[in-house]
């Protein structure tokens, strides 16, 4: 008799995010600049905007400022191709429809799911700066300082409806996630995963990282999936460059702060979201881009032969 074959599952090895209770800042700012690795920072009272920002107080004192917002009739967000849109609205207004879908339930029932990044004055030209574009707000939070004034790059406000999910991208920058209102939960990646993420730029194509096309992207399982659920008054430290995926479990107020950790002459100074590649890294792809042309030039059999050479280099010095 035929035995019955079932298709083997494929088993993605998940852990936890590390804790770290806060005692003092001058702790916490050493350990960060040791430890490298994505910890949720718990016991640091960020303020009154715990209590204060439900959507309701966020509608009465915010502006009518118009602000643009991801909006999509889809929670998983895509980029490629894009399944969202731009539009403006006031921001207050926003605080509402995004109050409106404050679970998953009621989210799904207003058909379309609201994301604001805030943006800086000049989009191109600005970086987002919570402090100077939201003084209303801004009086309302405490966060500690792990970063000094000439190292702090931007602090970017973002506002969701429950459901929606960003897709997993890296930043150039470290970055601590504040979680002032709501859950999120989000799943991170060590770089050293970036290939089994399949990215494109700065994203990752698998948009379903709980139930990815195994077919397309094979090596997904090969990476290691860290996860963590944030709740109000935790704090996410993201180092550069970990890849993260973050989905919205209720209607979520957050605050980024992204600082330069590393000596300023590496970052690109034309960057408002802080993530263009470091300069060095500028230069490593330019020399790549013709090294590879140079390959170009050879018969397929000698191509290979070197590009496996080469990569084989590249391996040897540059992996820790
Ligand atoms: O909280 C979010 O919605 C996104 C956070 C994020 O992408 C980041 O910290 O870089």
């Amino acid at each position: 008799m035929a035995s019955n074959t079932t298709p083997t599952e494929i088993h993605q090895q998940v852990k936890l995010v590390s804790r770290y209770q806060y005692t003092n800042e001058l702790e916490l700012t050493e350990f960060l600049q040791t430890t490298r690795l994505p910890h949720l920072i718990q016991g640091f009272d960020i303020g009154p905007c715990k209590e204060l920002w439900t959507s309701e107080y966020l509608h009465s004192v915010c502006s009518s400022n118009l602000v643009s917002v991801m909006v999509s009739l889809q929670p998983l967000l895509e980029f490629a191709p894009k399944n969202y849109e731009y539009k403006s609205m006031p921001l207050n207004e926003l605080c509402k429809l995004c109050g409106i879908s404050h679970d998953l339930e009621s989210a799904s029932k207003m058909k379309e799911y609201y994301y604001l990044r805030s943006l800086g004055e000049n989009p191109f030209k600005d970086v987002a700066d919570f402090y100077k574009q939201l003084p209303e707000l801004s009086k309302d939070i405490l966060i500690p300082k792990v970063f000094t004034e000439e190292q702090y790059f931007s602090s970017v406000l973002r506002i969701a409806s429950a459901g929606i999910q960003l897709f997993t991208h890296y930043d150039i920058m470290d970055n601590i996630l504040v979680q002032i209102r709501g859950r999120k939960r989000i799943a991170l990646f060590s770089p050293r995963d970036s290939n089994n993420l399949y990215l494109q730029k700065e994203k990752s194509p698998i948009v379903d990282i709980d139930n990815p096309d195994w077919d397309k992207f094979p090596k997904f399982s090969n990476a290691i999936r860290w996860d963590c659920i944030l709740n109000p008054g935790d704090m996410l430290y993201i180092p550069a460059p970990w890849l993260h995926n973050v989905k919205n479990l209720d209607f979520t107020v957050a605050i980024n702060f992204f600082w330069k950790n590393l000596d300023k002459s590496m970052y690109a100074t034309n960057d408002v979201f802080g993530n263009k590649d470091l300069i060095p890294a500028q230069r490593a792809k330019q020399i790549l881009s013709r090294a590879l042309k140079a390959l170009d030039e050879l018969p397929p059999e000698f191509k290979e032969f070197y590009g496996r050479n080469m990569i084989g280099i590249i391996e040897e010095k540059t992996f820790q």
